[in-house]
């Protein structure tokens, strides 16, 4: 029997992962490590509730990683420190979280040599202008914008280094932004689809001309899995689907499926060092691992995600206020 520590696993994209690892791989034992900070929450896990083991716990407390990590056979590494926003207004949780923790795992993957899979983001490579077609490959240099992506680029060069210099068994995936349920109300696609839901207009940061490429939450772990099955030792991923969308476009897409008015929003200060545009180049995993997003509409992908919000009222509706009162307090400083 395979035993996989999922770190984050109550978070959004990790609650995804182990939900469809325990439908597909019912042979896997899951054990889930979760600090549950704001960003956790146990209901993301409450169908799969009884198929997994619990831990709630910090990634940069050594002791408890070397003694999970100890009875795994692979580590699959979402925790992490993940908005952009919160990183502006107080960095030292994500050095901590996703610097030190990562550290902490790497030096126990490496005293019992676990493989380890490393979940990053296509934000360490820094911003493409709009003008272009580029996209980032694998081989795009690391320059990192926000405290967020500097600390998840610190990581990546970290389990590069563990790989180099220690030979330990690790693969590391770039994924372009993701959508789907559970995501939390910070971010962007449920942070509109929940105020147009309560009566609030959505805000756009600056001109709304920032692009993101959105891929669904599904299809970010389908290639985690095939990564894990058949990816290359050392090596990196990039995935993303390809469907780029400016945020304004997707904030008019998201008020016609909510049958609003195109234009019932509002432009606001722009955040510090926004990154203009992410485009990734994922051919390396489509051709050597075969992986196709199956969400190849995003404008389907949004119904879904509008549908699961309006069907779960519950699960966001006490976040919704913590976070716009966290907005209220803490709006982006000036650009200099
Ligand atoms: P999230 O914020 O929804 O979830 C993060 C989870 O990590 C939460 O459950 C939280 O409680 C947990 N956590 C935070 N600090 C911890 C600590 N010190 N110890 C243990 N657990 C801790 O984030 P997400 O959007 O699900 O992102 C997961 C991973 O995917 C991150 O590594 C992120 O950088 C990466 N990623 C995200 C996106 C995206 O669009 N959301 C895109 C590419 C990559
Ligand atoms: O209210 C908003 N208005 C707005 O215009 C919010 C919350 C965001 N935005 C803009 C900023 C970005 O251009 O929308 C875009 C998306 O913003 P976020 O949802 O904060 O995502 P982003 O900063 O692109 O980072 C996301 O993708 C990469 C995740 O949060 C990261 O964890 C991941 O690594």
């Amino acid at each position: 029997m395979d035993r996989i520590l999922v770190t984050g696993g109550a978070g959004f994209i990790g609650a995804n992962f182990v939900q469809s690892s325990v439908r597909r791989l019912p042979h896997q034992r899951i054990t889930v490590l979760d600090a549950l900070t704001y960003a956790g929450d146990r209901r993301n896990l409450s169908p799969v509730a009884d198929d997994i083991e619990f831990v709630e716990g910090d990634v940069a407390d050594p002791e408890l990683v070397d003694r999970l990590v100890k009875q795994s056979d692979t580590v699959v590494h979402f925790a992490a420190e993940s908005h952009v926003d919160n990183s502006i207004g107080d960095p030292a949780p994500f050095i901590r979280t996703n610097v030190v923790g990562t550290f902490n795992l790497l030096e126990a993957v490496r005293r019992y040599d676990v493989r380890l899979h490393h979940i990053s983001t296509d934000e360490v490579f820094g911003a493409l202008s709009l003008d272009t077609d580029t996209r980032f490959t694998e081989e795009t240099r690391y320059d990192p914008s926000s405290p967020y992506s500097a600390t998840k680029a610190s990581s990546d060069h970290l389990v590069r280094a563990w790989t180099r210099s220690y030979g330990i068994a690790a693969t590391i995936s770039n994924c372009a932004n993701n959508y789907g349920p559970y995501q939390h109300v910070e971010k962007l696609i449920p942070r509109h689809i929940t105020s147009v839901l309560t009566g609030i207009r959505p805000k756009v940061y600056g001109a709304g001309a920032n692009v993101r490429e959105w891929t669904h939450v599904d299809d970010h772990n389908a290639a985690v899995q095939l990564i894990l099955q058949n990816g290359r030792l050392g090596d990196t991923y990039l995935i993303g689907s390809g469907q780029e969308r400016s945020n304004k476009q997707v904030t008019e897409t998201i008020l016609r499926l909510l049958h609003q008015p195109p234009d019932a929003y509002d432009l606001v200060p722009d955040r510090p060092g926004h990154d203009l545009r992410y485009a990734t180049n994922s051919h390396k995993l489509r051709t050597d691992l075969g992986w196709t997003p199956q969400y190849d509409d995003f404008e389907s992908g949004l119904a879904n995600t509008i549908t699961w919000y309006r069907e779960n009222r519950s699960w966001w509706q006490t976040a919704k206020l913590t976070t716009e009162a966290r907005y209220a307090a803490n709006p982006p400083p000036a650009n200099s």
